[in-house]
């Protein structure tokens, strides 16, 4: 797909009425995440909310209005009413390349597919499998506060409304950063991520494990500050009306009409125990980090070389194990 972002869909006002960018299109949507350089002024545009602990109401919010803008054209076109948005849960091996709908360049009729974004890392278009270090949340449902103490919390510290701030939570670090930065192009770039079809795909997921979360019990909930509850965000609904609403409206997705399939969502180490390095074997040791790359590394079909710096002092330990080893050996 190549958009030319310069260009709007007209929302039709009649003859007589000024033409304005329609709010509901795919353009618009994006836009309202992020859009830089000389665009358009809309105020409804630049309102993602990042490194804050509005980082995962904001984009529920955002994801509801643009579900349900995406519902009635699935039902004007004849689909059916019940339709929601897929999540992409990458953390499941079996799901941790680029769902294939987003990677074929046609349609089955030879059509250009809309799914389909060139600007991505090629490695993803061509079914690279995201490492576990990228795509787990094992490490945000550990937290039990939603805001620190202890740094950085699950869902980000307390901030003013704002488009960017720095108290990222650590669900927004790994996997929500580091899935953006790995399938890179418009997604490794807030003002133009939500250009890329599969963005939509990666929020939803997001928005699930914050559902996980709660689901996980332990002392897990919500903020309680009414700062939090009561701040509001404006979207655009299917008619391309604008509203106000609260992150207070937005805590129970049974409310607000969707459910998430299989929560409470088995983390990935307790689905798949091999994936994670992990046996259930009690004898096997855990695994020990002895070194990484600088860089994530997709993998695919081919041969890849990565450059791995190990640390010394796992060498020095694996030395003395050796030699320990070889001591025993010889006592035999
Ligand atoms: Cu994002």
């Amino acid at each position: 797909m190549g958009p030319d972002h310069t260009g709007f869909r007209q929302r039709d006002q009649g003859a007589a009425g000024p033409a304005t960018p329609d709010p509901t299109s795919w353009e618009y949507l994006s836009a309202v995440h992020g859009r830089s350089g000389p665009a358009l002024p809309h105020t409804a545009w630049n309102q993602c909310q990042h490194g804050s602990w509005y980082f995962l109401p904001w984009h529920r919010m955002y994801l509801f209005y643009f579900e349900q803008i995406i519902r009635a054209e699935v039902v004007n076109e004849g689909g059916p009413d019940g339709w929601a948005l897929p999540f992409w849960d990458y953390s499941n091996p079996a799901h941790a390349a680029l769902p294939p709908a987003f990677r074929q360049t046609t349609m089955p009729d030879g059509s250009a597919n809309p799914l389909f974004v060139t600007e991505r890392v090629p490695a993803a278009n061509a079914g690279g499998q995201l490492p576990p270090s990228i795509t787990s949340a094992d490490d945000a449902l550990d937290f039990t506060g939603f805001i620190p103490p202890p740094a950085p919390g699950f869902g980000g510290g307390i901030t003013m409304a704002s488009h960017f701030f720095t108290a990222h939570g650590q669900l927004e670090f790994t996997p929500h950063n580091d899935v953006h930065a790995v399938i890179n192009g418009w997604m490794g770039d807030p003002d133009m991520a939500a250009l890329d079809p599969i963005f939509w795909l990666h929020h939803c997921n997001i928005d699930r494990l914050w559902a996980a979360w709660l689901e996980k019990g332990g002392g897990r909930v919500n903020p309680s500050e009414t700062q939090w509850l009561d701040q509001t965000f404006a979207f655009h609904d299917e008619n391309g009306a604008q509203e106000s609403r609260p992150v207070s409206d937005f805590l129970d997705t049974s409310q607000l009409g969707y459910t998430y399939e299989g929560i409470p969502a088995p983390t990935a180490a307790e689905e798949v125990p091999a994936a994670r390095g992990r046996g259930t074997d009690p004898a096997m040791p855990d695994p020990e980090m002895v070194g990484a790359s600088e860089q994530p590394l997709m993998l695919t079909g081919t041969p890849v070389s990565v450059d791995v710096s190990i640390d010394r002092r796992a060498v020095e330990a694996r030395a003395r194990d050796r030699a320990e080893a070889s001591a025993k050996a010889l006592d035999l």
